[in-house]
């Protein structure tokens, strides 16, 4: 049976391979089965001050790196969060049902604000926008990276919750799907902390347009240990480890074989090895986001893509304001 599949990125910076590997390859590999809607979440974007020309820039590369990895617009429906209203509206339906308390213990909050006292409300109530994206349009399954598992609790929990108060089949409470392999990819010059698009250091990433030069000096400089043995071990080798999955997931090649492989040789040969894997993988993605680009094809994607987000999210708001019998109709 076809689910509504919903999953959205901010655009705060290039797409990177953490991205890639633990969410959108997810995104392509559930459109043909199933009703997909991608959102470029510039919203969530705001929760923490942007430069807007620098905004709009990032909005158009995210939908731009949606289609160069292989998102389809005949199959999928990609759009602008902000361009569909209801979010912002259930948004604020949502808040009035969600505790401060749920949204204190948000480790992604805690990480962000640094429990600074001029941390944004926007930032406190990111989780509860992330809710109203997801309940917006009925969805079933949310691919993700690992990251974001205490997002979709809280997401189910509001939806339990309002099920409870104002009957059963108001909202469809929506599942998070993870990826074994790839769904947490750590930063490279940091293993402790995850890949992000937002880290000050450019080496603790690899986007997925980096040119060749840039691929070579992240992972010949990746963090790794002293000890000297390629081997999967995450919690005593975290840098070693990471390399080996980024590897792994790219080649299709278990983190076995690849120890298999490597035994006895040190961690120059496997980061050389890493630098060509990634190089190749990456080349038809920046090809085909060339492509995209130069056919100018997007802003008429975008505009369908909201049309048609847009009537499914009505029919949610139609519905949840007629149980909560809010407005004059
Ligand atoms: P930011 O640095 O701005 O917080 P981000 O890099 O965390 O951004 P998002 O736009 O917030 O990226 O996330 C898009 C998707 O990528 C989400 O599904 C998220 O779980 C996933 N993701 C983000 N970072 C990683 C990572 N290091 N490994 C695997 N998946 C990730
Ligand atoms: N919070 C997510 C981005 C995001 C999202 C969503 C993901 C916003 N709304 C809805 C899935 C579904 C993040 O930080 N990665």
């Amino acid at each position: 049976m076809r689910k509504r599949v919903f999953s959205g990125v901010q655009p705060t910076g290039n797409i990177h391979i953490g991205n890639y590997l633990g969410a959108l390859r997810q995104f392509v590999q559930l459109q043909d089965e199933n009703d997909c809607i991608y959102c470029i979440v510039d919203l969530h974007a705001i929760t923490t001050p942007k430069d807007p020309r620098e905004l709009r820039e990032h909005i158009l590369n995210v939908a731009a790196l949606y289609m160069a990895v292989g998102i389809d617009p005949a199959k999928s429906t990609v759009f602008v969060q902000s361009d569909v209203p209801g979010h912002a509206e259930l948004s604020w339906i949502l808040m009035c049902n969600s505790y401060t308390g749920e949204l204190s213990r948000m480790t992604q909050f805690k990480d962000k604000s640094r429990a600074s006292e001029s941390a944004g409300t926007g930032l406190f109530a990111y989780p509860v926008l992330m809710a109203a994206d997801i309940l917006l349009y009925d969805s079933d399954i949310v691919p993700v990276g690992n990251d974001q598992k205490q997002h979709i609790e809280l997401t189910r929990d509001i939806a339990i919750r309002v099920n409870n108060k104002y009957g059963e089949d108001t909202f469809v409470v929506p599942e998070g799907r993870f990826l074994k392999e790839g769904a947490r990819i750590m930063a490279l010059d940091d293993p402790s902390a995850k890949m992000s698009k937002s880290a000050e250091n450019e080496l603790s990433r690899i986007s997925l347009l980096d040119d060749e030069a840039k691929i070579k000096k992240a992972i010949m400089r990746a963090t790794t240990d002293s000890d000297g043995e390629i081997r999967f071990d995450p919690e005593n080798k975290p840098g070693v480890s990471n390399l080996l999955t980024i590897y792994g997931v790219f080649t299709g090649t278990s983190v076995a074989e690849l120890e298999k492989n490597y035994a006895g040789q040190g961690y120059g040969a496997l980061k050389k090895d890493l630098v060509e894997v990634t190089i190749e993988s990456l080349r038809p993605i920046r090809e085909k986001y060339a492509e995209i680009c130069a056919s100018g094809e997007l802003p008429r994607i975008l505009a369908d893509g909201a049309e048609q987000a847009g009537a499914k999210a009505e029919q949610v708001i139609r519905r949840v304001k007629e149980r909560f019998g809010l407005g004059s109709r």
